[in-house]
């Protein structure tokens, strides 16, 4: 077969261009990958060339030895992704240690993965573990608005949470485990990917303060569709705040109580604090 007719690659190229149509990936800015299921590794492997070396992660993700991803590649622009995929993403084998990996398919002309491989990696170690294998995409993009709250409020994952709650009933329900958050770092290295790991055990988007955006998901609808919808109250917040420094109304806890309770999901309390 052809494989760009693949299903998981057109959904994967699809994400990309959606995601670069709503503006979040300006240049080469923002990543993506996806850890593939054994019947997508069988189903196009006749096109994997397994001559390219293994090279150092650069950090160890032992609970994804020999797993495959589809990755964007380092520098590569995600408009040009849907143009010429197999320039610009690849698929990735991870080694029997979870120390190396090696591009086994794409990024043709030369490239190697996303810059923000460890914290990629890290992240999906994670969310497998904590989702019985459930999740299998991380995304990485530059949303404006949730940018531009990182100056304006305090970097802290319950200030965050409750304020994009707030801004559309169905936050709540959409994100129920909150948003984490990390206080500006040098990004691609190890570092930040173990702060964002630790973070991504218990949520499904964390924001890397002056910088952007990750979510986890099963799948890519979900994974845009949560990345979407933190964007979009973010960009609700920056009209609010735009006119008014406080709010005049708003969705209160026991309102946010009464959600939870109406839709069977848990919020936790540690959200619904007191504003005084
Ligand atoms: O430019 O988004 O975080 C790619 C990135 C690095
Ligand atoms: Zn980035």
């Amino acid at each position: 077969m052809n494989i760009l007719e693949a299903e998981f690659i057109k959904g994967f190229i699809r994400m990309c261009t959606d995601g670069f149509l709503q503006g979040w990936h300006e240049r080469n800015g923002g990543n993506a990958t996806y850890r593939m299921k054994p019947e997508e590794v069988s189903e196009v492997k006749e096109a994997f060339q397994l001559e390219r070396e293994f090279t150092p992660i650069k950090t160890e993700v032992p609970g994804l030895a020999g797993e495959y991803f589809l990755v964007t590649g380092s520098g590569k622009y995600f408009r040009n992704v849907e143009l010429a995929p197999a320039s610009n993403i690849a698929i990735i084998e991870i080694d029997s240690r979870g120390e190396n990996y090696r591009i086994v398919w794409g990024l043709e002309g030369g490239g190697v993965p996303t810059s923000e491989l460890p914290s990629h990696l890290m992240n999906h170690e994670v969310k497998k573990e904590a989702t019985g294998g459930a999740h299998r995409v991380i995304y990485h993009s530059h949303t404006p608005n949730v940018i531009a709250l990182t100056f304006i409020l305090p970097i802290d994952d319950k200030v965050f949470t409750r304020e994009l709650w707030e801004m559309m009933t169905e936050c709540p329900v959409i994100f129920p485990d909150g948003i984490g958050t990390v206080g500006w770092m040098v990004p691609g290295g190890r570092e930040i990917a173990v702060e964002s790991s630790r973070l991504m055990n218990k949520y499904n988007a964390i924001i890397w303060a002056h910088h952007g955006i990750f979510c986890s998901g099963e799948d890519f609808d979900n994974t845009f569709g949560l990345m979407h919808t933190v964007e979009k109250a973010a960009e609700i917040l920056i009209k609010v705040l735009s006119v008014r420094p406080d709010k005049f109304k708003t969705i209160t806890p026991q309102n946010f109580r009464d959600l939870g309770e109406a839709f069977q999901v848990n919020l936790p309390e540690e959200f619904l604090y007191d504003k005084k």
